[in-house]
Formats: C-alpha cells, structure tokens, sequence
C-alpha cells in the first residue's frame, strides 16, 4: 500500500520547521561555538557583537535562569560553556538578531580568549589516562578461560570502525515561541518531543506543563535527533524566554557537521577459537568507545553493542568488555543500529582472521555456528522461534550461493587487474529499547462524527513511514478506508511521557497503544449497533469494509451512519490507551535477562568489483532474505530495508570522518564527506519477504525494520577484502573501516 505521505515529498508540499508560520516579530538566533577543542575560557568579549546592526540580546550561561544542564542519562553535559571548553564546535554563546543574517555577521564579532590544553581524540588514549564515561560492561557465558584449551586455532586481533555522519536532509533547528502565562511551545525536528520538553523545562526552570512540544515531521533522524535535537530546542527556548520574542533557530550544514556529535567510531581488540569443525568455541573481545566530551546516549549504545557481540552466532564461551571512553570531540550519539552495528563487525573481522588462518571461506565459519532454537544469547535470553538458519537457508537457495562463488572464482582466475568479491551478512537485531522502562507508548485517537478519524501517539515521523503504519491500525481495527484517517503531529500536549521514536520500536509501540484505543472505541460502537440494530447480541457484530455486520450477515447500517447515530446517543467516540511491552526484563547486576521482545534475523549476500589498479570498487549486489514477520507495509518495510543497506554501505566503505590531533573536524563538507548516491547504489538489491509463522510482540506481527537492515552493509567490507585477497592473498592484519578507495589501494600495494 502506497504511503500517502509520499505524494507530498515528491511534490515539495510537505512542511518542515523552516516552512512552518513564523509569527509576527520572530527572531533568529545562531551559535558562537568553541574554535578549539580543550582549554579553559580566560575571557570573552560579546561587546562588539552586541552592538552589531540587528543584533538584539547576545546569551551566555549565566543568563539561564534553570540549570545549566542537558544530560539526559548522565548529567555532565552543559548547554552553554562557561569555563571549560571540552570539544571543538561546543556552544558558548547565542545571538538573537532580527535575522539569521544578522546572527551570523555578529557572532564574528564575538573575542574569545582561550588558555589551551592538548585535547584527547583517541579512545584508547583516553583510556590509558582513566577518562571514562561510565564503568567498564561485562557480558559472558561460559568460561572462555576453560576454553580456549579445546580450541584448535586461536586468533586475535584489533578491529576498528568509524564515525558516521547523519546527514539528514533537514538540519537540526527549533522554533520557540512564548505563549500567555509563561508557557513556551517549541517546534523542534526531534526524535523525542519529551526529552525536549523535559531538558527545556530544566533549563528555564519551570515544570513540564508549561512546555509544549510539536513535531509534525523530521527530515531525517537516524538517530541523530533522538538526543541531540535537544540542545537546539534548548537554545532557540532559552532566547525566546528572554527577549520575550518567538525565536528561530536553524543550523547551517557546516555548522550541523561540526557542532553534532556522530556514529560512535570503536577501536576493539578481539581473540576467538575454533574447533577443527569450523566450531566457535571462545570467543573475548574489549571494545573502546570514543564517546566524545560528554555521555549522551553512549552507555545505552555501549550496552548495545554488548548485545550484538555474537550477532547471529551461537558462542558457548563468551566474555566481552566494553568502555566508554571520554575524548575531546563532539559528543557521539545514536546512530541507526546504535551500538549494534559497531559489536557485529568485530565477530565478522574475527571470523575472517580464523578464515584466512584455517584457509577456509568464512562463509563456511558463518554457517556453523548460526543460532539454533534455544540456543542462549550471552545475556540469558533464549532464542525461540530464530530465524537464523531459515533466513540463511533460504538466502543460499534463492541466490544460488555455491554457484554465484564459484563464478566469481572463475571470474578471478581469468582477470588480473579486476577482481570480484562476496561476502554473506547474517544479521540478528533484538527489538526494545534495552532500557526496559522506555518500552510504553500512548495512542489517542478521536473518530468524528462525520466518521473520520484522528490519532496522536509519541511516534515522530522521520521518513520511515510511521504515521502510514497507524493509519493502517486504525483502518485495521475499524475496516474502514485509510483516507478517513489522519495522523496528528506528535504533540507532548496531546501525547505525554512519550519514548523518543526509537530502537525500531515506534510502530511496535504506538501501534499496539493505537489498536488498544481503537478496540476500546469499537466495543462501544458493537454495542451501539446491537442497539440501533435491535439485536441481542454485540458479541456477533462486525464492521466489514465499513459496512456494519450482523452474524456475518451484512446489514443496511454503515460506519459513517453507526458513528453518527452513536455520536447522538451520547456515546464518547475517543479513546487513550497505554502499551507497555510485556515480559521483557534486564538485570545490570548479573547482566542477564529477557530485554528484547523479540528478534529480527536475515542473511544478505554483497558481491562487489574492485579495479585493482585503482583501488575504486563498485558494489553490484545485494541479495537478502530477510525475516519481516508479516510485513503490514510491504512498500514502505522495503523502502526501510534498501536505505538502511546503502546507508549501512556508505558508513563501511565511503564514508570518513577525520578529527586531525587537535580534534578539528576535516571531513566537515560535502566535498571531504562522502556519501553514498545514486551512482554508488548497488545495481540490484533483491530483498526476499520471508515471513514468519510464528505470532510474535510486533505490530500485527509486522516486525521492526528501521535498524536491522543498515547491518547487511558490513558485508560491503567483507566482499571488499575477499576480491582483495584474490588480488593478494597475503593481505591484511588489522581490520579497519570503512574501507575508502585509498584504503583498499593502501592495502594492494
Ligand atoms: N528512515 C528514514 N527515512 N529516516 C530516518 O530518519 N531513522 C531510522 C529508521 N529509518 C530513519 C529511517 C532509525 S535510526 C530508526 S530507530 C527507525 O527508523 C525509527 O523509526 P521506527 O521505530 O518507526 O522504525
Ligand atoms: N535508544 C535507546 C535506542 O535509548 N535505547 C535503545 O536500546 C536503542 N536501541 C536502538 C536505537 N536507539
Ligand atoms: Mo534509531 S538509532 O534508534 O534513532
């Protein structure tokens, strides 16, 4: 089914903070930020600015009038600089002018004296000097100790992936605007509408009932506005509250680049043992996070990346510790997979030294030791209903893996100078945030008289097509056309205590608190038709594509006509209702529990080109067999499934970020960022819809799809070093994404 949200990007009609009304009067607001990375402020001088033509009011710390504080799980993150300066790009000073323009001149005017210190970048560095975020996590199962005497082969290495720039379409930005009574209502481009509302309320010092939060939609988030749209709403309220004047605030590219914090980069060391049989017996790996200045959301992306540690593998012996290290660059944050993408590519690299010690194809390690039902994840949860090897069975089938390798095989043989590659991803993703209490949501939805329907919930619309998933809920639940229903703008007024749309989970759980409130509103309006019907029973009433039903039997009552009548025997047509997933449970202390409701599985076969004379590659296809449940959206969940795979593609093989030794961004353009385009897409992606029998805690057993998908691009880096390998066999020690043009030249020559 179409998503019919589309017709309007494709048309440039739909709306996003920028094209929203300004009131009369606004003014706009823009960033002095910090130019170097690590030093203590000796003295600032906004005199010149101040005066400088439009400007109206310059802000600093010390004009909040809250608490000057935006960390959200660890409070150690300060909104406005105010002596230490801890990353390059870090905000010191606002200025509100009567327009952007304005800002900006003046914020050149601004002096800043700095007494500078050698900042730290590298998470390995910050740990050697016991600069941590948080104390170190330990996942195990078995006894790897015990272990490793059983293995026939044993190796060890180090891994390392990098940053990943969000790049959404639409910068990060805010509205504020001061309403009667000391209320403030902000429109802001964020994942998560109550932390906004919760973080302003800290910072202007008033209670959360004053703050109003509105988002109609993101142009994009991935991650990268489920915390960190925050701060600008923070900043565009702050002003707003003191010039007493509604006040925009929009970053420019460049500054978005610098300012926001990014994928975390991971630099891991790891060791796994085998058996003859191409077994896993052990397996230990310790990850160094580089977290940035300050915590954000990185120990719940470190607890993630601990999940994922043996993605789809079964490893009876496991231990794995992860740190969070502080470093002097911009705060690193969410990022589509979140911590998980980053753990998998360290077991995919191991898995590749033990190949290439065994002199075997890894693919052959991959598949003996996929998980099996009641297989232990090394957290405790037990795998049931796993799609591990049916997904991996079916992608060898349908993409004729045995004959596709021996082609490229053949193919290398016969070429010198160009050699293929292929690599198999299986992918294992859990869906809930691992924070179990963020796992509720709220639905509110209203039918009007004349039949037609509205919903508010917490889910944010970001691209990924949310608010078509609950309109196709309410049509669901009621039988009726998608056209009478429409999606609200996610609104902390209407919606409170909302989860950012996040960990994949926004249609899970507002779709669940959507069919809950429309269920409620049903058994009112069965009942109602019993009535007007003159029947005895509403147990035996049905609405069938909008025609009211009686023992199967169709009746002359329709839904527009059932809802009116009902309306007029003063019957409420609105319901709220609350989801809370059921049964999931962690425990930090033992490190085990039941956290995720459920799993997503798929397997995925990347084959590539690389010009050996060059080093440039073209990735030419993408093969998956994925597990979707029962997908309810089979247009939009594809959608979800090709961008997380180029996005995972581009994040593993073009796309760099570089911080030089002073912690200065050098990649802080679109003509030193790559991106994935059209070009670099894959020439094919088939992606095989492979449902799932069993009833599981998704949405009508539609599983999540925003995440998982982005993890298939790891096989990029794999079908990348395979064709390398047939180039020179004798390559490569050390694992290191993304694997840019010039580092697979580097690593051929
Ligand atoms: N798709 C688009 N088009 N734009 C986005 O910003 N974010 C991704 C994914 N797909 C994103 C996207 C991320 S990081 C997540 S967690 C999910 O969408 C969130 O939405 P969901 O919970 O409704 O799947
Ligand atoms: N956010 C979060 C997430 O707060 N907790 C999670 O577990 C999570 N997982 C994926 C993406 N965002
Ligand atoms: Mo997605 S990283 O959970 O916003």
């Amino acid at each position: 089914m179409k998503n019919t949200e589309t017709s309007l990007h494709v048309r440039g009609l739909s709306q996003f903070i920028d094209d929203r009304h300004t009131p009369e009067g606004t003014l706009h607001a823009a960033i002095f930020d910090a130019p170097v990375a690590c030093g203590k402020i000796i003295k600032l001088d906004c005199e010149a600015a101040k005066s400088s033509p439009g400007v109206v009011e310059v802000i600093l710390a010390k004009d909040i009038p809250g608490e000057n504080q935006v960390g959200n799980i660890i409070a150690d993150e300060v909104l406005l600089a105010e002596n230490e300066i801890e990353f390059m790009g870090q905000p010191i000073a606002i200025v509100v002018a009567n327009s952007a323009r304005e800002a900006r001149t003046a914020l050149s005017k601004i002096k800043i004296e700095i007494n500078e210190k050698t900042p730290v970048t590298d998470p390995r560095e910050a740990a050697a000097k016991g600069h941590f975020i948080c104390p170190p996590r330990t996942f195990s199962l078995g006894n790897t100790n015990e272990a490793w005497a059983k293995c026939d082969i044993i190796v060890e290495g180090i891994a390392e992936s990098g940053g990943h720039e969000h790049l959404y379409l639409e910068m990060q930005g805010a509205l504020a605007t001061p309403k009667e009574n000391g209320k403030m209502e902000i429109i802001s481009s964020t994942q998560g509408p109550t932390s906004v509302q919760k973080t302003v309320a800290r910072i202007l010092n008033i209670p959360m009932h004053k703050i109003e939060v509105d988002v109609l939609r993101l142009g994009g988030g991935f991650g990268g506005k489920e915390d960190q749209a925050t701060i600008w709403a923070c900043l565009a309220a702050l002003s707003a509250q003191i010039c007493e004047k509604p006040v925009k605030l929009i970053l420019r590219r460049h500054e978005d680049m610098r300012m926001t914090g990014k994928r975390h980069p991971y630099s891991s060391d790891f060791k796994i043992g085998l058996s003859k049989d191409l077994k896993i017996l052990a397996y230990e790996a310790q990850y160094y996070q580089n977290a940035g200045a300050s915590a954000d959301l990185s120990t719940a992306i470190l607890e993630r990346t601990l999940f994922h540690a043996t993605n789809s593998y079964f490893i009876p012996n496991m231990q794995a510790t992860a740190f969070s290290c502080r470093t002097n660059l911009p705060p690193n944050t969410a990022f589509r997979g979140f911590g998980g993408p980053q753990g998998m590519f360290v077991i995919e690299s191991a898995i590749a030294k033990a190949a290439e010690k065994l002199g075997v194809d890894p693919i052959q390690i991959q598949k003996a030791n996929l998980l099996d039902e009641d297989d232990s994840f090394p957290y405790g949860q037990i795998v049931k209903n796993g799609r591990a090897k049916a997904t991996w069975g079916d992608m060898e089938k349908r993409y004729e893996l045995e004959s596709r390798r021996k082609q490229i095989d053949k193919f290398n043989a016969e070429n010198r100078m160009v050699k293929k590659g292929l690599a198999v991803m299986p992918i294992c993703f859990g869906i809930s945030f691992t924070a179990t209490f963020l796992n509720q949501a709220n639905a509110l939805v209203h039918v009007y008289m004349d039949g037609s329907a509205g919903i508010s919930t917490g889910a944010v619309e970001m691209g990924q097509g949310v608010n078509m998933k609950m309109r196709q809920v309410v049509a669901s639940i009621f039988s009726i056309d998608v056209g009478r229903i429409h999606t609200e703008t996610t609104n902390t007024s209407r919606t409170a205590n909302t989860s950012p749309t996040a960990a994949s989970a926004g249609a899970d759980l507002n779709g669940h608190a959507t069919r809950i409130a429309c269920e409620n509103i049903l058994a009112r309006l069965r009942e109602s038709a019993a009535n007007i019907l003159d029947k005895p029973d509403a147990a035996n009433i049905t609405i069938q594509n909008e025609t009211v039903f009686y023992d199967g039997q169709a009746t002359e009552l329709s839904w527009q006509d059932l809802v009116g009548q009902t309306y007029l025997k003063r019957i409420s047509l609105s319901a709220h209702a609350h989801y809370a997933t059921p049964e999931i449970y962690f425990d930090k202390e033992t490190e085990k529990g039941e956290p995720f409701a459920y799993h997503t599985f798929g397997a995925a076969i990347v084959e590539t080109t690389v010009d050996c004379l060059r080093g440039t590659y073209h990735i030419d296809k993408v093969d998956v067999s994925h597990d979707f449940g029962k997908s309810m959206n089979k247009l939009v969940d594809l959608g979800q499934a090709e961008g997380g795979i180029v996005q995972g593609l581009g994040w593993m093989t073009l796309e760099e970020i570089i911080y030089d030794k002073k912690g200065k961004l050098q990649t802080g353009t679109l003509s030193t960022y790559k991106v994935p385009d059209i070009y670099f897409a894959p020439d094919e992606i088939n992606v095989h819809f492979m449902e799932n029998p069993f009833p599981n805690a998704a949405i009508f057993n539609s599983k999540a799809i925003g995440e998982p998908p982005l993890m298939y691009g790891i096989g990029g880096y794999f079908a990348i070093l395979d064709a390398i390998k047939a180039f020179r066999p004798e390559v490569e020690k050390k694992y290191v994404a993304p694997m840019t043009n010039e580092r697979a030249l580097m690593l051929m020559y």
